[in-house]
């Protein structure tokens, strides 16, 4: 199959799950054909069947905001016609999908059909605002194909936006064999904490939904009972407020900050809890990449976590803002060797069982097979890994 993607290239969970779709795609033998206004950041080296497509802008006097968007559908328009695409598939309904219906409208030969994946803020944030409300369900209703990556989000779509189209569940994904519990050694944990510490560690863009300063006051209630160090990878808006607030509580010498990282591997094998207090959260990639990597997850139970985290099982679920009620969660998991050495391993099983790259992969051919009207075939079926290697 020939498929084009157009996703947002910066770091941020859509990107994230575009861009693996797209090399796992073409590892199986696809044509990939990314677009964007930059290289989506985990697509560093050159694969096989993979093409990037950089929109270039057009700077013009008049232009005081210069038209990303019909650069995006004029660019879209000309790759599937150069490369006869089969499927188009937009990732973040604003504005990918209403390009995508833009392209397909001004293409002169290719006839691709529009997938269109829903991740989050596309719906709950951006496109249900009364801006954007009628382009993104013009863009929802126009794609052949509308899939979501998780039940709450689908729920919230149709609400939103009152659509009864299908909208297929489609959850992220996770390559279990690279996010793994020991790493590839290249990343000691000694490198962060001392003999005996423990290692908390929050991810996310830093914006206020994070809830980023709530990460700072759990991590000083722990620390207050257990020895511990916390790690804290990303950028935002609240990264200086939340600097501020470490100061005042006097933890900052225990806390790393280590900015945007793009090996994010890493850092989960060395990591004893992963901490996610968002106040939205439509699924939660970092999370399942924490699971995978055998480590628990305290997270708030809003939006989609629920679907993904097992209250008891592969951490704790606590109400947005219940920063006691996670500090304590926190402290009792990192002060019970036991019930954290279960609770990392049912959290790697069930990422396995549920979300592996390989299990997830064929869902998205199985759909696209879907909305083309006959089965996709895959020049490469793949062969799933040892459970628990
Ligand atoms: O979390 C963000 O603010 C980034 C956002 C994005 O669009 O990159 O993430 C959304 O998509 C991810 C991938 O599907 C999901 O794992 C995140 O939960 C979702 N974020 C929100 O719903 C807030």
């Amino acid at each position: 199959m020939k498929i084009g993607i157009t996703c947002y290239p910066t770091h941020g969970g859509s990107g994230v799950v575009a861009t693996e779709l797209g090399m796992e795609l073409a590892k199986r033998g696809h044509e990939v054909h990314f677009i964007s206004y930059a290289l989506p950041f985990r697509l560093k080296e050159f694969q096989e069947n993979v093409v990037f497509h950089e929109v270039q802008m057009l700077s013009y006097p008049l232009f005081q905001y210069p038209p990303y968007t019909l650069a995006l559908a004029a660019k879209l328009a000309e790759v599937a016609d150069e490369n006869h695409l089969d499927v188009m598939h937009a990732h973040y309904a604003i504005p990918h999908a209403v390009c995508a219906y833009l392209a397909r409208q001004v293409a002169r030969s290719s006839r691709f059909k529009i997938v269109t994946t829903l991740h989050g803020t596309d719906i709950t944030l951006v496109g249900g605002d009364p801006l954007f409300r009628p382009l993104t369900r013009f863009g929802i209703e126009q794609s052949d194909g509308v899939t979501a990556v998780s039940k709450y989000l689908r729920q919230q779509t149709q609400e939103v936006f009152e659509l009864d189209r299908p909208i297929e569940v489609i959850p992220n994904f996770v390559d279990s064999a690279k996010f793994t519990p020991l790493g590839d050694g290249s990343c000691p944990k000694e490198r962060f904490a001392r003999k005996g510490e423990r290692v908390v560690l929050h991810i996310s863009n830093f914006r206020v939904s994070k809830r980023v300063p709530d990460v700072v006051r759990i991590f000083a209630a722990v620390r207050r009972e257990v020895p511990s160090r916390l790690l804290l990878v990303g950028d935002g808006p609240d990264r200086v407020p939340a600097r501020e607030l470490a100061d005042e509580l006097g933890v900052s010498k225990w806390i790393r900050w280590l900015g945007q990282l793009d090996a994010v591997e890493d850092v989960f094998s060395v990591a004893d809890l992963f901490i996610l207090p968002s106040k939205n959260e439509s699924f939660g990639l970092a999370a399942l990449e924490a699971m995978s990597a055998g480590v628990p997850v305290i997270a708030s139970s809003a939006e989609g976590l629920p679907e993904l985290i097992r209250n008891g099982e592969t951490g704790y679920l606590l109400s947005v803002g219940d920063v006691e009620g996670m500090a304590r969660r926190a402290t009792e998991l990192l002060s019970d060797a036991k019930k954290h050495a279960a609770m990392s391993e049912t959290s790697r099983r069930v990422a396995i069982e549920n979300y592996e790259v390989g299990k997830i992969i064929p869902m998205y051919e199985e759909f696209y097979g879907r909305v083309l009207g006959h089965p996709v075939r895959v020049p490469q079926p793949y062969s799933p890994p040892d459970a628990l290697a």
